[in-house]
């Protein structure tokens, strides 16, 4: 964080009426931006701001960084608001509304004290506005459709202007018919890099928007209507499948910005392999003697949460939401409960009637996506199974809001690595010497059930 005189500097220097009083009398070290009550914007205070100089660039998996050009000193942005039609994972698109082409927008990037002006233009068919959240700005360019501003009508490009007094993990989101429009996917991070370091930069720097989708099986547009039945989850508009991984080399200091910006739902999101600190809110910095160490991280809706650790252990992790229901797709709401259910007799009945009949979930949920994949079961035009995708050893059955930390030894780039093969060996079957040595009586576990999982999916 920047000391009260970096502030002073970022917020006052140039023109402008700056109040800082509060800051002045709270007697902390951090955050005193959010005290600031009038912001300048005559004139920028810093040369912009430029990667490799200041800051290492974020990456936003599966999205792209904005780019912009600078006039007189200041950063130049823009963003058209456009219908896109999106890719969720191979198999399921459907017509979202995003911002330059893409699903969610892609990424503003920025360095504290950077001057931006960011031009929207509308191409949708209602009008929309754009809010910067988080952002400590003037009123008048906070983007609530009717409180700060006009609509922006279809056709119409609006300018935003603002200089940023602080640094974090932000986004920006439609703020007109908010219900429609940003659960269509009218929304974006928004990274701005310390212009002083404090601490340690991180070498390997992402940004994930966790948001939620109602997508009937088959149809071609998200519907906005939806109150709780949320079927698609997504990090960065990506259902697993369909999540790049996270890569990077052991001993690297990784940091991971996770925004929330679902329509009803929160997120515990949760890593394998690691504790991670929680070192930011979209609020600021935390203060070093106020983090602790957690493997969970809770993201309510509307808010960010940056973490933070070293990735000292290689591996492929699980990086997800712990919401059971929010790493499966489609396919797997409302479906009967069949747990226990024999159904190979039914099966057998139907089979003379609908030849692709098949009786799903007798014992559980995880069979599905193999099904669907080996041919042996057909789900409609463009929608997904409930579960994941085949992994190295096996079928992984999760979906949805997941994705891999991939960490490996002397990377030298940071494409896809494939899967680990772990030289400390893996979970396997044990052998009969070693249930007898240690005394495990395999007669009280139920025999046989792999056995005829397996007999079932032959042939494929
Ligand atoms: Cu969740």
């Amino acid at each position: 964080m920047p000391s009260r005189r970096d502030t002073l500097k970022l917020a006052g220097l140039g023109a402008g009426a700056v109040a800082l009083g509060g800051a002045a009398k709270s007697g902390h070290n951090y955050g005193e931006h959010a005290h600031t009550q009038s912001v300048s914007h005559k004139g920028a205070h810093y040369a912009p701001g430029k990667a490799g100089r200041d800051y290492n660039p974020v990456i936003t998996p599966n999205g792209s960084t904005l780019p912009y050009k600078i006039v007189d000193g200041v950063k130049v942005f823009h963003l058209t608001a456009e219908e896109v039609e999106h890719e969720f994972a191979p198999g399921l698109k459907a017509f979202c509304w995003g911002y330059n082409g893409q699903v969610h927008g892609p990424t503003i990037e920025a360095v504290e004290g950077d001057k931006v002006r960011i031009y929207v233009t509308n191409r949708l068919i209602a009008p929309t506005t754009v809010h910067w959240h988080g952002i400590i700005l003037n009123s008048g360019m906070d983007g609530v459709g009717g409180l700060n501003q006009k609509a922006i009508m279809p056709g119409e490009t609006f300018v935003y202007e603002w200089t940023f007094i602080q640094h974090g993990t932000f986004m920006y989101h439609s703020h007109h018919d908010e219900m429609t429009q940003m659960a269509l996917g009218l929304m974006g991070m928004i990274v701005v890099h310390p212009r002083k370091r404090t601490e340690p930069a991180p070498d390997r720097d992402f940004a994930i928007m966790l948001s939620t989708w109602a997508i009937r099986p088959g149809a071609k547009r998200p519907d906005p209507n939806e109150m709780s039945d949320f079927n698609v989850l997504t990090m960065n508009a990506k259902t697993y499948p369909g999540t790049a991984p996270l890569v990077a080399r052991t001993g690297q200091r990784v940091r991971i910005r996770i925004g929330n910006l679902s329509a009803m739902d929160h997120h515990p999101i949760h890593l394998h392999g690691y504790a991670f600190e929680e070192i930011a809110t979209d609020g600021g910095t935390v203060p070093k003697s106020a983090r602790r160490p957690q493997t969970t991280t809770l993201v309510p809706t509307g808010t960010t949460r940056t973490v933070e650790f070293v990735a000292h252990n290689p591996g492929d992790w699980a990086f997800h939401c712990h919401m059971t229901h929010h790493v499966m797709t489609q396919m797997g709401h409302d479906i009967p409960n069949m747990i226990g259910v024999d159904a190979e007799k039914l099966d057998g009945q139907m089979a003379s009637l609908l030849p692709h009949y098949m009786t799903m979930g007798h014992d559980g949920m995880g069979e599905m996506g193999v099904h669907v994949e080996s041919g042996h079961m057909k789900v409609p035009e463009n929608s997904l199974p409930m579960v994941g995708a085949q992994g190295p050893h096996d079928y992984i059955t999760m979906g949805g809001m997941f994705t891999i930390l991939k960490v490996r030894d002397g990377l030298t780039n940071f494409d896809d690595p494939g899967w680990y093969d772990d030289p400390k060996g893996m979970a396997r079957l044990a052998t009969q010497a070693e249930l007898s040595r240690d005394g495990i009586n395999v007669n009280a576990m139920p025999m046989g059930s792999r056995k005829k999982h397996h007999s079932g999916h032959d042939g494929h």
